[in-house]
């Protein structure tokens, strides 16, 4: 037989059992949320070019800078409104002899939402341009394609920005590419 406590009780029982449900639901979609984020590879090689200039990562994400080229290649963060380098963003990677031998890595993350923009100072330098701002510039004796040795890497959590990155920046060795 029911009485008016139970009345009371069932119904509070009923809620509270809702209540962690939704809970362990909560906990469930927090999980598959965050996975382990896997590095985002960027390549030089021997046009003295950073192949994936433009790049979108996640704060935390590892990016790892991998040179294919026989060349020594190095990475320095700036800043374009200062120009003042960022010796925390700041790797040396001596060149790789060919496809047999291991490449040379540089890995980095950022913590924070931001756009961080880095040059390669043996094949680039910094100017000032028209407006103030500090843009990398091709040192005069390099070879190759003719831009600067240089890129930038955005840190955001849109997935829309993360999903045009390059097919290349999911592979850490590219076939074919190691060149002098
Ligand atoms: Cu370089």
């Amino acid at each position: 037989m029911q009485t008016m406590r139970d009345h009371l009780v069932n119904p509070m029982r009923q809620k509270m059992t809702l209540l962690f449900t939704v809970f362990l639901i909560g906990l469930a979609g927090c999980s598959a949320a965050a996975p382990v984020l896997g590095p985002v590879y960027i390549h030089m090689n021997g046009a003295n070019m950073f192949l994936e200039s433009v790049i979108a990562v996640r704060p935390g994400q590892p990016v790892v800078f991998v040179n294919e080229d026989t060349g020594i290649h190095m990475v320095l963060g700036y800043n374009p409104l200062s120009g003042k380098t960022n010796l925390h963003f700041s790797g040396t990677l001596l060149g790789t002899p060919g496809p047999t031998q291991p490449v040379h890595t540089y890995t980095i993350h950022f913590n924070h939402p931001g756009i961080y923009y880095y040059y390669c100072p043996v094949h680039a330098m910094l100017k000032v341009a028209p407006g103030n701002i500090h843009v990398p510039f091709k040192r005069p004796t390099v070879h190759g394609f003719g831009t600067p040795m240089a890129g930038m890497i955005i840190v955001t959590n849109d997935p829309a920005l993360i999903r045009d990155n390059p097919p290349s920046s999911h592979h850490k060795v590219l076939p074919g590419y190691f060149t002098g």
